[in-house]
This record gives C-alpha cells, sequence and structure tokens, in this order.
C-alpha cells in the first residue's frame, strides 16, 4: 500500500509559533516517510524536550517524547532491542549538542543505524529564546541582554569528529530539499545526521528567512561529491568535508557533506559476537528467569496499556 504525507497527519492540534521552520521539517519528514511507504508500526519518532520535542505527537507512527538530552539513548535502546525499527530522533540544538551532547558523540562512535534530525534554531525556544550552543559568539538574539559570549559548535564538524557516517544540512524552508536529505539519511545504513536550519520567528531575529535566502546554496550546484567510493578515500573525503563545514557565515551551504557506506553498523558489530542477534534480537525473545518467562505476553499487554496513548 502507498501511503501519503496526509496519511502520517496525527489530529493533534501544532500548537508552534505561526512562521516557526518547524513546520517546514515536520512536512518533510511526512513526505520523506510516504515517499518511502514506511510502515507505522515499524517506524518510531523520539524527541527530547523543547518545542522540536512535540513532534512525535503530530506523527501518526509510534513515538516516544523523552527527557531533555535523553532521546539518543532511548533510541539506542528502542534500536538495538529491534534493529527491524526504523528510528529517527527529533530534537532542537540545545537538547542534542548542550545537556545531550555526550550522547551525540557516542552515537558516531557506535555508528547505530539512526537518523538525527536536527532542529538547529540557535536558540532555546520553548524556554524563550536562550543561547543554544550553535550560537556563534558575539551575536544577541533579542532575548539575551548582552552579546553571546560563548563559541559555537558546528554541528558539522562534530558529526564528522564523532564517526558519524552519513552527514548532511538541510534547511527547514527548503522542503522538497529538505525532504530528499531525510529520505537519504533514513536509507543510509549508520548513524545518520540532518542538521536542519530552522528560524525560530519568536526568539531568534537573527536567522531570519531574509538571513538564509541571502546565503544558503546546494552542495549539489557547486559539482561536490560526498560520497566515499572505496574506503582508502575516506581520510581524503573527511577532510574536504570538515573544511567546508567551516564555510559558515557569508555563504550557507546545505545538502549532503559526507557518507560513507564502509563502515560495520553497531548492530553488525554485535552481530559478529552473538550471531544469532540480527535474526533473533532481544525484542523478539521471552525474558526469563531459570529458564522460564518472567511475565505472560497477555499480562505485559496489560501494564504495557497503561502508558501509551493511542493516536486513532
Ligand atoms: C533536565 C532539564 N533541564 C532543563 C529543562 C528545561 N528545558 C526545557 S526545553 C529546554 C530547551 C529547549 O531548547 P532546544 O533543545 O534548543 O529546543 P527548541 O525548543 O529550540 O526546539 C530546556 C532547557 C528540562 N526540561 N530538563
Ligand atoms: S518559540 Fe521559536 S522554535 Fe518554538 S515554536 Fe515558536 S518560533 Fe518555533
Amino acid at each position: 500500500m502507498v501511503r501519503k504525507p496526509a496519511d502520517y497527519q496525527s489530529d493533534v492540534w501544532v500548537d508552534w509559533c505561526p512562521g516557526c521552520g518547524n513546520f517546514g521539517i515536520l512536512a518533510s519528514i511526512y513526505r520523506a516517510l510516504s515517499e518511502l511507504d514506511l510502515e507505522p508500526e515499524e517506524t518510531i519518532i523520539v524527541s527530547g524536550i523543547g518545542c522540536s520535542g512535540k513532534t512525535p505527537h503530530f506523527i501518526k507512527v509510534n513515538g516516544v517524547h523523552t527527557l531533555h538530552g535523553r532521546a539518543i539513548p532511548f533510541a539506542m535502546g528502542i534500536k538495538l532491542a529491534n534493529p527491524k525499527l526504523t528510528v529517527i530522533i527529533n530534537c532542537g540544538d540545545g537538547d542534542l549538542l548542550g545537556i545531550g551532547a555526550g550522547h551525540f558523540v557516542a552515537l558516531g562512535r557506535r555508528n547505530i543505524d539512526l537518523t538525527i534530525i536536527l532542529h538547529d534554531n540557535t536558540v532555546y525556544g520553548l524556554t524563550k529564546g536562550q543561547a543554544s550552543p550553535t550560537l556563534k559568539r558575539k551575536l544577541k538574539p533579542k532575548a539575551l541582554p548582552k552579546p553571546n559570549i560563548q563559541d559555537a559548535i558546528n554541528p558539522i564538524a562534530l558529526a564528522l569528529a564523532s564517526g558519524y557516517t552519513f552527514v548532511a544540512r538541510g534547511y527547514s524552508m527548503i522542503v522538497d530539499h529538505l525532504k530528499e536529505l531525510i529520505k537519504k539519511a533514513i536509507q543510509h545504513k549508520g548513524a545518520a545526521l540532518v542538521d536542519v536550519l530552522q528560524p525560530c520567528v519568536t526568539y531568534d531575529n537573527i536567522h531570519t528567512v531574509e538571513y538564509y535566502k541571502k546565503r544558503i546554496y546546494k552542495l549539489e550546484d557547486s559539482n561536490w561529491n560526498p560520497i566515499v567510493e572505496k574506503p582508502e578515500e575516506r581520510e581524503e573525503k573527511i577532510i574536504k568535508a570538515w573544511i567546508k563545514s567551516q564555510e559558515y557565515d557569508e555563504k550557507i551551504p546545505i545538502g549532503v557533506f559526507y557518507q560513507d557506506p564502509y563502515i560495520d553498523s553497531f548492530e553488525e558489530r554485535i552481530n559478529e559476537r552473538i550471531n544469532t542477534y540480527l535474526e533473533n534480537p532481544p525484542a523478539k525473545q521471552k525474558i526469563e528467569q531459570n529458564g522460564k518467562p518472567i511475565i505472560d505476553d497477555e499480562t505485559f499487554r496489560k501494564i504495557f496499556d497503561q502508558y501509551i496513548i493511542k493516536i486513532e
């Protein structure tokens, strides 16, 4: 069955501020899920806390709205329990690169087959516009009494340094392009980052639609080949991508910076040690003590049902 983007829309009211870049990200996700025809039952959106954290409520697939900074370990647990699931993480820059930065790095080292959609708006939106880790030094969006005193993290450079095997940047207002990046990230087998530049119309009066319009260009229009075609060219491609990631002010590239299909995923590494893992992952096994299941399916379902919200 082929599903339309609207088939992935839940009935929950989308309460982001009118004009927020999150709408473009949401539209891109609906379209990507539909074009990949992903089974809602086998797709999970995991978020942290923030305006971006509301994303799972608006999508008719399985979803978990976790704690601030903890979406990545939660998603890792889901994926490693059942590697057949498609798991997509949606978080803000504060969430992933502030409180969650250690987990962000750990995901790259492991190369687990997960997709991150980073809502990169340079501020902490939900808590009213404080500087996030992607805000550059000396900038002063309107909620700051004085210019930012800290240097910014560059998510593309950090992902490359941490070992992500798919690293891309999109822009929330170019929905078709972003949709393609999200599709590629989901299809990639390994840790994938899509850093999405996103205007926060309420608190960030610097990174506006006009700001991005003047600067953004597509990597694919500049003769850029991000793909590692053979393992020997990995180092050269990473260095080129890192240098490209420093282009960050007057001109801002979007597109795929780097993709390496040759690094084993964590799931494959586990399977090398436990060769039944991929066939028979933990989620398919009975939890047993002394050879007996500690809980039968019916009791488990009864307990579990108390804690889930069903979106019809
Ligand atoms: C452990 C913890 N610390 C702080 C908070 C308060 N808090 C809620 S959302 C948020 C920041 C959200 O910013 P970001 O992750 O950039 O997401 P955005 O709202 O911009 O999408 C903070 C600090 C919290 N909920 N939990
Ligand atoms: S505060 Fe900013 S990020 Fe949050 S919904 Fe409003 S515009 Fe969007």
